[in-house]
Order: structure tokens, then sequence, then C-alpha cells
């Protein structure tokens, strides 16, 4: 037997708690002393002779396909931790909702890529996610890979693992450019708030500020950086050294320029050096007139919004994601899945491994 807090640890009205195995509601009923049934049941969890909490209990399906007592219980934190060793001293293992989708999958009760839909669906930022997740969860691509009959069906599955990844754990979309071309600007305009700090003085961000974004429904790391200049202090130099992790663990930079200032020599020297596949230009203050028009770039003003939009499509262009999705269509999510895809291509059968392979 499995004893884990479903609902997320911390502060909160209620929480819910899966007690799941054989004889989960005869342990269940050592502490609760009315029927459980598939109706819930309002009471007193009691153990020896004390009062734990009053509850709602009833029996439930479960992820694991055995016998499962859902409990409802109230939130607070040394209330619930206490509930769960008195249900430890009885008999089950504790664990938590990874452990009893982990336990699903040894009873075969879910395959594995409905349970890694099942683990993410959580953590999903906007509804196009929840909703494509949810399908996977309820078996969309467990269903098509079962069907597969060939390298040609799973290169059609792999087409949706950009769609599919980028809903799952968003990319991460990392500003750059010389101080003061209007980055942190941006930022704020694309978040839809005064998330980081403005101003006329070149040098104002330091640290790399992260926020969570959603373009056409795809959710997104949002990170702005420091100016890229040559550091004329320790300080500018840690700023800069941030600057180049972050632009590190970026799936996509956008490198803007001031139209006011023109391109100059230092930051088309930094642009050189950053050698990454997915870079895209920007011009921005473009409402305060330009010097020098910069040819490859996207015209843009941060102060006014021109151009954002067309900022969010070349995003989303750069991912090679199209924000289309059909209810209940298959798309390929993890990393796991993608890579053994690949494989399938080149003529492996990985349908077991797909479906009853281990995590990652
Ligand atoms: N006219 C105009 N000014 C802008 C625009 N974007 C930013 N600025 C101004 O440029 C200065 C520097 O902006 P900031 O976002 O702090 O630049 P950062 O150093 O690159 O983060 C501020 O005074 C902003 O108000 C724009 O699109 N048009
Ligand atoms: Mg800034």
């Amino acid at each position: 037997m499995l004893a884990a807090l479903i609902s997320p640890p911390g502060r909160g009205a209620l929480a819910v708690l899966h007690v799941c195995g054989a004889g989960s509601k005869a342990l269940v009923a050592r502490l609760f002393p009315k029927e459980i049934g598939d109706a819930p049941r309002h009471g007193r969890l009691v153990h020896e002779g004390e009062t734990l909490d009053e509850v709602m209990v009833r029996s439930v399906p479960g992820f694991t396909g055995e016998e499962t007592v859902e409990i409802t219980c109230h939130g607070a934190v040394a209330g619930v931790e206490r509930i769960l060793s008195v249900l430890e001293a009885l008999g089950a293992a504790r664990t938590d909702e990874t452990g009893l989708l982990e336990r699903g999958v040894e009873t075969g009760h879910l395959d594995r890529t409905r349970a890694e839909a099942w683990g993410l669906l959580p953590k999903a930022l906007t509804e196009l996610a929840a909703l494509a997740l949810q399908d996977q969860a309820e078996g969309a691509l467990s269903r098509a890979v079962a069907a597969m009959a060939g390298p040609r069906d799973a290169e059609r599955l792999l087409a949706t693992a950009s769609l599919g990844l980028a809903l799952a754990s968003p990319r991460r979309v990392v500003l750059a450019g010389a101080p003061n071309v209007g980055k942190s600007t941006l930022f704020n305009a694309l978040v839809e708030r005064d998330r980081a700090i403005v101003s006329p003085q070149p040098g104002t961000t330091r640290d790399p500020v992260r926020e969570l974004v959603a373009f056409e429904q795809v959710p997104l790391e949002l990170v702005d950086t420091a100016g890229v200049e040559a550091p004329r202090d320790d300080l500018e130099r840690l700023s800069i050294e941030r600057t180049r992790e972050a632009l590190g663990e970026a799936d996509v930079i956008l490198f803007l320029f001031d139209a006011e200032a023109g391109a100059r020599g230092p930051e088309l020297r930094f642009l050189e050096t950053l050698n990454h596949r997915r870079v895209i230009l920007l011009v921005n203050k473009v409402d305060a007139g330009s010097k020098k028009p910069l040819l490859e770039a996207l015209p843009i003003s941060a102060k006014t919004g021109q151009g954002l939009d067309a900022v969010r499509r070349k995003v989303l262009h750069a991912l090679e994601v199209r924000p289309e999705y059909r209810e209940g269509a298959p798309v390929v999510f993890t990393a796991r899945q993608e890579r053994l895809l690949r494989e399938a291509v080149r003529g492996r059968d990985v349908k077991e491994e797909l479906l009853r392979g281990p995590v990652a």
C-alpha cells in the first residue's frame, strides 16, 4: 500500500491524500468509522482515541488501477503530516504523485507516455498546454504509437515534437544588446507589466531577470540581461558573465540595436562571438527616428508597441513551433519520446520501450 499527498505541498484550505493498493479501504476503516464508497462521506479520522481531523472520504479510480481511497482533509501542513505518519505506521509506504504514477506504470494501468503526461499536466502554463497534455494523459500519443506501422508514421509523429516539447517545457528567449538599446523596455512590453527597471542610465540591469510569458498560447521563459559592452569595472564584468551564461541557455536570442545610435563596433563584435543558430535582430526606438537603416533587423518600438506582434511570430517561427493543435491529436512532448521516435525513423522497433520503458 502507498499513501501520498496529491495536492500541492504547503498552505491551503484543503489537502487531498490518496491511499492505494489492496487493503487500502480496510486500512482507512481503522481510522474512519463510516462505510467507504463512491460517494464522499464526511466524518472524523480518529487514531487511538484522538481526533486527527475532520475529513471527507471516498473510494476513487486512482492513478494505479488498484483499490484507492481519497481523503480530503484540512490543509494545515502539520495536520497533513500527522495523518500521513499515522497511515505510515499502519502499513502504507509514503510516496508522492510521481511515486503513484510510477506504481501505475508498474501495475500496467498506465503506460509510460501517459504517466509522463499526467506528471507534466499540473505544470501546464497555458490553456493550450493543458489541453494537449490532458489528451496525451488520456492516451492520444499512446494509441498513435501502438498503431505505428513503420518509419513514415514515426516521422509524422516526430513532426509534432517542436510544438509538444515547447508546450510541456517552456523554451528560453534571451534579450541581448548594448546598454540602453531598450532591452528592459521590450522585456516589460512582452511580459505586459513593469517587471524590470528601465532608466536612461546605462548599466541599469545587472542580474538576468526571468519571467514566464505566452506567445499565442505557447509558454516561454523570457530573460532580460545586462548590456554587452566592454566591462569598465568588476561589477560590469560580473554582469557580462551572467549575460553570457543566460545566452548559453538560450533557445532563441533577441539581439537589439538602437535606431538612433545605429550599430556600434563593440556590440557587432559581441554578436559575432555569439555563434548561436537562432538570433533574431531587432532595431528598437524607430519611433524616435533612424540614423542608419539596418537591413536585416526587424524595426520595432518597445515604447509604442510597434512591431511586437512580428517579434512574437518570429520567435515562434525560429523555434519551429506552429501553435495549431487539433483536440485529441497525438503530440510528442518529452525528449525521451523524441529520441526513441528518431530511432524508429531509422527502422528500430521502439514501441515497447516508448510505452513501457523507464523514465528518460
Ligand atoms: N523613444 C524610445 N525610447 C525607448 C524605447 N525603448 C526604450 N527606450 C528608452 O531607452 C532608455 C533605455 O531603456 P532600457 O529599457 O532601460 O534599456 P536597456 O539598458 O537595454 O535595458 C530608456 O530611457 C527608455 O525609456 C523606444 O522604443 N523608443
Ligand atoms: Mg536593462
